[in-house]
């Protein structure tokens, strides 16, 4: 698969995205926040969860999976929880619909959490993360997937790649912002090799039969490892009991299950809580933001850098430039619109 690169401006890269999703058949507001993100990942150079992703949501109407024009359902009766139904459509506009709870509530109390239910999601968790620091929260994000990684010391799998996300708000900078997955690299990045023809790293992935593989064809027949060993599987564990049971959805084995085979986007829940640092802190609000200010310098000023700034520096970069865009991506998005 040819790698060369073409720049477009952000507007068009929007407007293919929307296009191309509009006719799949999603509904506008699907549309709008589904390109929202995948675009903000392709102009943040975040691939694995840029505009490839636009081919599986085709995929996912396609199949008769999703309902490309659900409606989400708010439920804020309880105190410091919002919960939005996303009645089998894409996670991210039932995000945008419940977000202005979420945030009224952490405000009112202090701390708040978002469920989302019955969603397809395929999208990144940090630009959620980024519209909750903007109103000046802390955030944390997580969600499961499918079933594609295998537990620490064992060899079949049962968890999904399930991605955590945390946000701080800073004064005068972009928030503190971390996103990865508990595998040891998201299941995106073990496709995006696939089709680059590219192997993977050892230790990201076992093959069928149990052994270490750099072949990520196999790698995707057999188990996905997570990162950091125990440590990655316990949080693994944390993040299907949170966005799961707690939430009365799916774990990503179910998910896997519900998906009957037909290979599209994970269906189940999505829980985000919010803590405002204004009802924790009250006057002493700009001291505390001071002292966590402290504590990134002392990280960056020996050089190491912080998790998000290669984001930045990207987004900085592609929006006067235009965002990187492979050529034959963006032959076979376009292909869509003709199909
Ligand atoms: P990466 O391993 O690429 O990066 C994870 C995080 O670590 C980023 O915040 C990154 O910042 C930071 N980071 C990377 N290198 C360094 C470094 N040297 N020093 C400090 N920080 C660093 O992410 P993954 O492949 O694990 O996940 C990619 C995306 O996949 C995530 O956005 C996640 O939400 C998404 N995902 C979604 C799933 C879903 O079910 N919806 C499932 C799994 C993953 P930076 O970006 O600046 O490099
Ligand atoms: O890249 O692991 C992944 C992933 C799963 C669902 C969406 N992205």
């Amino acid at each position: 698969m040819s790698q060369d690169l073409e720049y477009i401006p952000l507007e068009d890269a929007k407007c293919l995205a929307t296009d191309i999703l509009l006719a799949a058949g999603l509904s506008e507001g699907h549309a709008e926040a589904i390109a929202k993100s995948v675009v903000s990942a392709q102009r943040d150079e975040c691939f694995s969860h840029g505009l490839w992703r636009l081919l599986g949501c085709v995929a996912t109407v396609s199949k008769g999976k999703v309902d490309p024009k659900a409606v989400p359902a708010i439920d804020a009766s309880a105190p410091g929880i919002v919960k939005v139904d996303a009645k089998f459509g894409f996670s991210l506009l039932a995000f945008r619909e419940g977000l202005p709870d979420l945030i009224g509530k952490a405000n009112r109390f202090g701390i708040a959490a978002m469920a989302i239910n019955h969603c397809y999601h395929f999208s990144a968790l940090w630009p959620e993360i980024e519209e909750i620091t903007e109103a000046g929260l802390v955030a944390l994000a997580m969600t499961p997937s499918h079933s594609w990684v295998a537990p620490a010391g064992g060899k079949k799998p049962v968890f999904g790649t399930n991605p955590i996300a945390f946000g701080w708000p800073r004064p005068a900078s972009n928030p503190f912002v971390f996103d990865f997955a508990t595998s040891a690299a998201a299941r995106g990045e073990i496709e995006l090799h696939r089709r680059a023809g590219k192997p993977i790293p050892l230790g990201w992935a076992i093959d069928s039969d149990g052994n270490d593989t750099a072949d990520a064809t196999k790698a995707m027949e057999g188990a996905m490892l997570t990162f950091g060993g125990h440590k990655g599987s316990a949080l693994s564990a944390m993040i299907e009991l949170m966005a799961g049971p707690l939430i009365a959805d799916m774990t990503s084995a179910e998910s896997m299950a519900f998906d009957e085979g037909a290979g599209v986007a994970p269906c189940h829940g999505e829980i985000i809580i919010a803590l405002d640092p204004k009802v924790f802190l009250g006057s002493g609000m700009e001291q505390n933001m001071r002292r966590a200010e402290d504590m990134f310098a002392a990280i960056t000023s020996q050089g190491a850098r912080l998790p998000s700034q290669r984001r930045y520096e990207a987004r900085a970069r592609n929006e006067s430039r235009g965002i990187p865009v492979q050529t034959s991506l963006l032959e076979e998005l376009k292909s869509t619109l003709a199909s």
